[in-house]
């Protein structure tokens, strides 16, 4: 059986569990009578070696990456592989090639870009691999011969025609001897209908929300949980919450075959808000323990400038308060620096998420920076505010979150905002602390003294000399950053 290789470069942070990505791609290769091998940087110590062994009497390499990190993983491997075998064609595909096909195909060590969904198209590409055919017609793929050729897109599919992923190569023991826990990455839908000018969600699935009926996921769900011992599942959708009544059809699937899973999902908060309190209660003892929403800035203006006009101030109250009712926790993610935020969006921003903090204990913020990737809808006015766009693929690897390339938000500014971000995340850790008691006597008693110059600070909007964060550095690290998808601190 001809061998294809998958790899998932490294990435920050704890394994989030199997692939799905990959293992959507593996199902159709398998079906039809290739060998597939799964290289998951997260589970492997030595991955570039690996991916050097496996692609030996390999047909092709596939390599799925997103912007920023994971570049660095994905290059080596592929350098190493063709180091080794130069004929070897080399396919990347998933959300960083998709949105820059000529960019990536610039580098020699890749051969072809598969465009957006990949099932099919990594299939016919294959298959024409075999033959030695040439990828002339495929739809959705860019590739390589005598210059760069892009063919027209492939029209999405249903994700209800395609088949389950597969989970069977999924070594779920492993992935809870690294640090994972047995969780699983379930995808229910993909797409948004929302539009927000800062998000590639819009770019990849042009706004068309396609989603798995509620039975089908109940029923797959239930069989892998069964099946793999599962604790939790992250579902991966960009926005679960868009069919409503699919939603609560799903948790009520869930809830009645009581097989004790506990489940995370993203969502808006207006769709949250769409619910009524017995919906979002049957979410919470159907095992709903987290959902993460994109809240990104409490200034009207922003949200107007982010083209993001369904997020409303009093949604992120009333959303706080249901989950709360329903004891699910809420991670709040925060876009600061935004293009066009004043001093004064920020201030407002910092205010009422500050709020929100002091009224619900079940919520937790995320602030970042605004991070520009690639293909997003705001580019133009970005290029005009002087922001530089990388001209390599190579050049995306800086492209982290948290990274600041925003000349707007430079030298004291920037630091300003960092530092209120700091502040803003101590508010949290000691109103938090003193509710829950979660906090050990000492360091409770460390961060109390903090308490009263810090709600001075963040009333004054005062951030100079920092006496607090000197201090706290030489100690224990503010959880800044969270997964949307399971609210678990991610790395710095
Ligand atoms: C899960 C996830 C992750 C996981 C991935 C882990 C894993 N085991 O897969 C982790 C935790 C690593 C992650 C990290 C990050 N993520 Co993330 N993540 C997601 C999320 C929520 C789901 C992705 C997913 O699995 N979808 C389901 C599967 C079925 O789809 P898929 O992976 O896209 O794969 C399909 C196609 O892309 C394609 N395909 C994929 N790979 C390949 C490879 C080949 C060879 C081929 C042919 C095709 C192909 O075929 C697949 C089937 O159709 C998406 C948002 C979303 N709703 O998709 C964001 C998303 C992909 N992440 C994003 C970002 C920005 C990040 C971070 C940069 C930010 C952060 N939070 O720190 C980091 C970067 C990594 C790092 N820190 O080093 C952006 C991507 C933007 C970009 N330009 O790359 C997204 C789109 C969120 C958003 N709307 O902004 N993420
Ligand atoms: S609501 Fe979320 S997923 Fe949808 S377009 Fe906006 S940021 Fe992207």
């Amino acid at each position: 059986m001809p061998k294809v290789v998958l790899f998932l470069p490294p990435y920050s942070g704890e394994p989030l569990g199997p692939p799905a990505g990959l293992l959507c791609l593996a199902s159709p290769l398998r079906e039809a009578g290739y060998e597939v091998r799964i290289i998951d940087a997260a589970v492997v110590s030595d991955c570039v070696a690996a991916v050097m062994e496996e692609t030996r009497d390999a047909l092709c390499l596939g390599v799925s990456l997103l912007t920023g990190p994971m570049i660095r993983g994905a290059v080596a491997a592929s350098r190493a592989a063709k180091a080794l075998r130069p004929e070897l064609p080399v396919v990347f595909g998933g959300w960083h090639p998709s949105l820059l096909p000529e960019q990536t195909l610039a580098e020699d060590f890749v051969d072809i870009v598969v465009r957006y969904q990949g099932e099919l198209t990594f299939l016919e590409v294959v298959r024409k691999i075999e033959r030695g055919e040439s990828l002339a017609g495929v739809l959705g793929c860019s590739y390589k011969r005598d210059g760069i050729h892009h063919n027209p897109d492939r029209p999405a599919s249903r994700l209800n025609d395609l088949p389950p992923p597969a989970y069977d190569m999924a070594d779920f023991d492993l992935y809870e001897r690294f640090g994972g826990g047995r969780k699983l990455p379930y995808a229910t839908s993909v797409g948004c209908p929302y539009a927000c000018n800062y998000c590639t969600d819009t770019v990849f699935y042009n706004r068309r929300f396609n989603a798995l009926p509620a039975d089908r996921v109940v029923k797959e769900v239930c069989e892998l949980v069964a099946r793999h011992g599962i604790r939790e599942v992250a579902l991966l959708d960009s926005n679960f919450l868009v069919d409503t009544r699919r939603a609560v059809e799903i948790a009520r699937g869930f809830q009645e075959r009581r097989m004790g899973f506990q489940w995370t999902f993203q969502a808006s908060t207006d769709l949250l808000c769409r619910l009524s309190d017995e919906d979002v209660k049957l979410l919470g003892e159907s095992g709903v323990r987290h959902i993460g929403f994109g809240t990104e800035s409490a200034s009207e203006e922003v949200l107007v400038k982010m083209n993001k006009r369904h997020q409303r101030i009093d949604d992120m109250f009333l959303t706080a308060r249901k989950c709360s009712k329903a004891g699910i926790r809420a991670t709040f993610n925060l876009i600061l620096g935004y293009p066009g935020e004043s001093d004064a969006d920020r201030g407002e921003t910092l205010k009422i998420m500050g709020e929100i903090a002091r009224e619900f204990e079940n919520v937790t913020f995320s602030p970042n920076i605004f991070t520009p990737y690639p293909g997003i809808p705001i580019w133009p006015e970005l290029r005009a505010l002087g922001v530089e766009e990388p001209r390599s693929l190579e050049e995306w690897t800086d492209v982290a979150l948290g990274a600041n390339r925003l000349p707007w938000l430079q030298g004291e500014t920037y630091r300003q905002v960092k530092r209120s971000m700091s502040f803003f995340m101590l508010n949290n850790t000691i109103t938090k602390g003193m509710r829950r008691g979660s906090l050990p006597l000492r360091r409770l008693i460390f961060l109390r003294a903090f308490q009263k110059p810090l709600r001075w600070r963040l009333k004054h909007q005062y951030f100079q000399l920092p006496v607090e964060l000197w201090l706290l550095r030489a100690g224990k690290r503010l959880v800044m950053r969270r997964s949307l998808l399971t609210g678990q601190g991610l790395g710095e």
